[in-house]
């Protein structure tokens, strides 16, 4: 299982026993890099940065740490070492052995929910494109950037599958996902978040907090395939998509800890006062909360979803943790509850379980966001402040699903547009909320300094001091 980094293309799949698969892919990569350089952090290409690469997939230390020019990462194809005799734990082929081909009948719903994964990756890097410029320290500059790199390798990973697996139109879809663009107004990303703007810091804290947390969800779900190199590609996935979120709530929860201390210091909870002092007031806070975990509950899908039953009958997509739940995996009979409007009220109804696979994904993810909120609410607490953050209602600001077009306030109240139209200035960020918090955004890069709206972090990167030299300009 070591990684091979003599090849152009580093993996450990063997890729030097198939020339043809070897070429196609030595194909694209000019293409990825090109994409790289017009599409991925402005001004970085001289930059050293002290990045890990992968160097095993071993569940301890698969990570090795040194300075790299972006443009040199040894972007590869990782996958989790096989579990011997595995067997497909859910839906119709319960009990079967996993697929290391793709079922020719399973062919277009993987590659469909191959592609929509993969989609996402190079998206975020998009939309994350100019946030270099206004770091507010180099250590956050380099979470950036490793967390920039490895979501190229998520793309790294899903085209492997595409070239590797599906042919002729899978090498299309290679292509077609350096064509599509975050925002793009003819060619946009696949799904709605992955085209909304990060302008500034905190929207990407929040964005790392919510949306990759769903990327975590929804990998867990594909490590659950019968189509096996999907599953063993996910779970690698995974192990890095843990620094992800964990620059998502260390950062939002050093943001917090900045207000609060000011707050403390100031005697006040004015956010004018504050905002004169250069922090970032918490109804504020609270306001990109509203926002972004909206947007990220939205990825999930309709509630009731005849394609996630499919998905998961077919043994394609599993729950969370499939193999650990304690029912018959396959969903016939079983009920989940499903929240929806009836009579200009949310009410909660149990229905298949089966079409509820999106919904219960959700549900987890949900909780899991709640954790995180209950961590930064003990700072708060700690520091003797009252405010508390909380998580809208599920319905809030949704698009997809049996709310899409509904108007639902943040505890959970249907309310009319005019209603919506009053309040919606104190649950979403306005263009002045966006435009203070844009004021703020100026670069730091001295080692040892930080903006003044963020704490700095409790420790660095590596066992290294948190002022540490983590890039280097050249
Ligand atoms: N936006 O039956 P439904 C990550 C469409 S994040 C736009 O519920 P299904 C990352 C849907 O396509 C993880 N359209 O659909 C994070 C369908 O279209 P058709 C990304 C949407 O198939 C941070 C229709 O509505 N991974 O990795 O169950 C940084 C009916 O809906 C949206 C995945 O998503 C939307 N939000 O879709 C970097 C995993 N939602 O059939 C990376 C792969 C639904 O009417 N994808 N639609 O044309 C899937 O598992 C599923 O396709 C979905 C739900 C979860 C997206
Ligand atoms: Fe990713
Ligand atoms: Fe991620």
């Amino acid at each position: 299982m070591s990684i091979n980094y003599t090849d152009r293309i580093p993996n450990n799949v063997g890729l030097s026993d198939n020339r043809r698969l070897q070429r196609a892919l030595e194909s694209w990569q000019p293409n990825y890099m090109k994409w790289w350089h017009e599409m991925g952090p402005d001004g970085s290409t001289d930059y050293d940065v002290y990045l890990r690469t992968a160097i095993s997939v071993e569940t301890d230390g698969w990570a090795n740490f040194g300075y790299v020019k972006m443009p040199e990462y040894r972007w590869g194809i990782f996958l989790a070492k096989p579990e011997t005799e595995r067997v497909i734990s859910f839906g119709d082929h319960r009990g079967e052995p996993v697929w290391q081909e793709v079922p020719g009948e399973y062919r277009a719903p993987l590659r469909r929910l191959i592609v929509t994964q993969g989609d996402t990756e190079p998206a975020s890097v998009e939309q994350q494109r100019r946030l270099g410029l206004t770091c507010p320290s180099l250590y956050d500059l380099r979470n950036l950037f490793q967390i920039n790199v490895e979501e190229g390798r998520h793309l790294w990973a899903m085209v492997y599958l595409l070239h590797a697996y599906f042919g002729r139109d899978g090498r299309e879809e290679a292509e077609a996902m350096l064509e599509r663009h975050s925002g793009d107004a003819d060619r946009p990303r696949i799904l709605g978040a992955f085209n909304e703007a990060t302008p500034n810091w905190l929207s990407y804290l929040m964005f790392t907090f919510f949306t990759d947390r769903d990327g975590k969800y929804q990998l867990a779900a594909l490590a659950e395939s019968g189509f096996d190199p999907l599953s063993r590609t996910c779970r690698f996935m995974l192990t890095e998509e843990a620094h992800h979120m964990f620059v998502g709530e260390t950062g939002v929860m050093r943001v917090v800890q900045r207000t609060g201390e000011v707050m403390r210091e100031l005697g006040t909870d004015e956010p004018e006062r504050l905002r004169v002092a250069g922090v970032i007031d918490l109804p504020t806070v609270q306001k990109y909360i509203n926002l972004h975990y909206s947007v990220s509950v939205d990825l999930f899908g309709q509630e009731v979803s005849t394609n996630a039953a499919n998905y998961f009958t077919a043994g394609l997509k599993g729950r969370y943790l499939e193999s650990r739940l304690d029912d018959d995996h396959r969903l016939t009979e079983d009920l989940w509850p499903v929240y929806a409007v009836r009579d200009g009220q949310i009410a909660v109804e149990e229905l298949s379980a089966l079409s509820a696979v999106n919904e219960r994904l959700r549900d987890d993810y949900i909780k899991d966001c709640q954790r995180g909120l209950d961590r930064w609410n003990r700072a708060l607490e700690a520091l003797g402040v009252d405010f508390r953050l909380e998580l809208p209602h599920r319905f809030f600001n949704r698009r997809i699903g049996n709310a899409a077009g509904v108007r639902v306030s943040p505890d959970g109240r249907v309310v009319s547009e005019e209603e919506w139209q009053a309040d919606v200035s104190r649950w979403l960020p306005t263009d002045e909320d966006m435009a203070y918090v844009n004021s703020l955004m100026q670069r730091v890069i001295e080692p040892g300094r930080i903006a003044g709206w963020i704490a700095p972090p409790v420790r660095g990167i590596d066992g290294k001091p948190w002022d540490f030299e983590y890039v280097r300009f050249n």
